[in-house]
């Protein structure tokens, strides 16, 4: 019996189907596949799924396994697979959280820290500077040599290294009178550090907590314990251009639904997926749907949401938002994340919504996990429901939620989706950091804010899609105004986007 064969009939025995498009493209893998429906099996047995094992299924535990490179002969059997639905082969999903969470029963969050310092420090390795850092130990003790030695005047010191790096996390940031102190964490130990200078305090003023950061210190001037700043380097984006795709097609970017919501636009909503069904010229060339998250409007999410629902039943948004979801074409191919409304953990990173993967009528859509990476037409799309927005908005001086660019920049130059731990977006303690921003993304798409906004950042698209849900009461005493029914198209040729009002 070949493997595929042993493959299946362990699915079967465990009570799971496999779908005839899942089955024929496990025939045309090249690798070990009853491991792969080994994996899958064990993790809805996790989340004590009974749907049937897709193809996204199978392509999630292919993206998610870590220790496979480009070359993997797995990778390439996706992209030269032949297949009838002609946007398969143009697009990947690079990265899922689904299959990668295991936290569950953990309260340790030394590896996850661990786990972030060591890759971010990877993204900063980059950095020709980043061969001069040296831990905070070593530097302590650099310094108590140099108290008891005749280093410590400052012409000799001349003759020796002037300034020295370090790289760690942000442990807490204190704004003085005269200066800002930061204290910096690494694997050694930790070390208080200041910024004097004018242009320090403001670069200062956008740093968040616990993200990390590359710091030049002089050895030279001190005041009492603190080493004084040069410079702070930020794990940051390169400046880059997005590999074109030559083709002009287009992606239609949405998010926050909030279907069950009595404030979700459900006539605009419809106009946009009847708009998406119409022969429009634009519309045509849609390939691709991404939805960032609060697909419904869940249940006691926040106080007294009852009073604000139409429908109370969880089940019942879910699947009335997967009988409006299905009417999207079923050419377009939809990528489909969860947000802090709908059902599921609620700490980041979040598995993807197993309820709506059983409504079999949404062939079309990829349901994946907050955060996700995928590629369209070779452009990198992070997707990312944007939670930790409320937190970078609520922490660093003079950003608002009416321009959610600014903070989603703060993100993309911290390398992390979630960098401040312990406010109000609640982190898993996973082993691997998978918030970290490893990939540089051509597109980051996020929602939560409620606001539409576009704006660029080293050559990245940077979108937050706004929602269909109108202002509600809530939003209204926090003066917090949305600006709902809008799409946001990005053609994915040359990166251009405009907005499509439905109101
Ligand atoms: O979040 C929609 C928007 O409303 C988002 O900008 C945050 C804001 N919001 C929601 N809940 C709160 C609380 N409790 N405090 C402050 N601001 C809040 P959504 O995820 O759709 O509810
Ligand atoms: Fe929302
Ligand atoms: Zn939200």
């Amino acid at each position: 019996m070949d493997s595929v064969s042993i493959a299946l009939i362990y699915a079967i025995n465990k009570g799971y189907q496999v779908h005839p498009d899942a089955f024929a493209f496990l025939k045309s893998l090249d690798c070990d596949v009853e491991k792969i429906i080994k994996t899958i099996v064990d993790a809805k047995n996790k989340f004590k799924k009974k749907s049937p094992i897709l193809i996204d299924d199978i392509k999630n535990v292919i993206s998610s396994d870590v220790n496979r490179t480009m070359d993997d002969p797995l990778i390439t059997n996706i992209n030269s697979k032949p297949k009838s639905d002609s946007n398969l082969e143009n697009y990947k999903i690079l990265f899922d959280p689904t299959y990668k969470i295991k936290s569950e029963n953990d309260k340790d969050f030394v590896k996850l820290f661990d786990s972030r310092y060591r890759k971010t420090l990877k993204i900063l390795s980059i950095r020709s500077e980043s061969r001069q850092i040296r831990k905070i130990k070593q530097i302590k003790d650099l310094r108590n040599k140099s108290r008891s030695s005749s280093l410590d005047n400052d012409n000799e010191r001349g003759k020796f290294v002037d300034s020295v790096f370090l790289a760690g996390l942000i442990m807490s940031k204190r704004n003085r009178k005269n200066d800002v102190e930061l204290i910096i964490d690494d694997t050694t130990g930790s070390i208080p550090v200041v910024c004097k200078t004018r242009d320090l305090i403001k670069e200062a003023s956008s740093l968040v907590l616990d993200q990390m950061l590359m710091l030049e210190i002089s050895l030279s001037k001190r005041n009492s314990n603190n080493f004084v700043i040069k410079d702070i380097i930020f794990p940051d984006i390169p400046e880059h251009v997005a590999s074109k795709s030559g083709t002009e097609s287009y992606v239609a970017l949405i998010s926050d639904l909030h279907v069950g919501s009595k404030y979700f636009m459900e006539k605009e909503f419809n106009d946009f997926l009847s708009w998406l069904s119409s022969e429009d010229e634009i519309v045509r060339k849609i390939k691709y749907v991404c939805i960032a998250g609060d697909i419904v409007d869940g249940i006691g999410i926040y106080p007294n949401q009852d009073k604000e629902l139409i429908d109370m039943n969880i089940n019942k948004q879910l699947s009335y938002a997967a009988s409006l979801l299905e009417k999207i074409p079923k050419r377009m191919h939809v990528f489909l994340i969860p947000g802090n409304h709908d059902p599921g953990r609620r700490a980041l990173p979040q598995t993807a919504l197993t309820n709506l993967r059983d409504f079999q009528s949404l062939e079309n859509f990829s349901i994946i996990g907050n955060p996700s990476v995928v590629e369209l037409n070779k452009i990198k799309l992070l997707m990312f429901h944007g939670q930790s927005l409320d937190d970078v908005i609520a922490t660093v001086p003079g950003l608002s939620y009416s321009k959610p660019v600014e903070a989603m920049k703060i993100l993309l130059k911290s390398r992390h989706l979630s960098p401040i731990y312990g406010n109000r977006t609640p982190i898993a303690p996973e082993s691997e950091d998978m918030l970290v921003i490893e990939d540089v993304p051509d597109i980051f798409h996020a929602g939560h804010v409620h606001m539409t906004e576009v704006g660029r950042y080293k050559g990245t698209l940077i979108v937050n899609s706004g929602a269909w849900q109108r202002q509600t009461k809530f939003q209204q005493t926090m003066g917090i105004t949305p600006t709902p029914g809008i799409c946001i198209l990005v053609n994915l040729g040359n990166l251009q986007s405009f907005k499509k009002d439905f109101n």
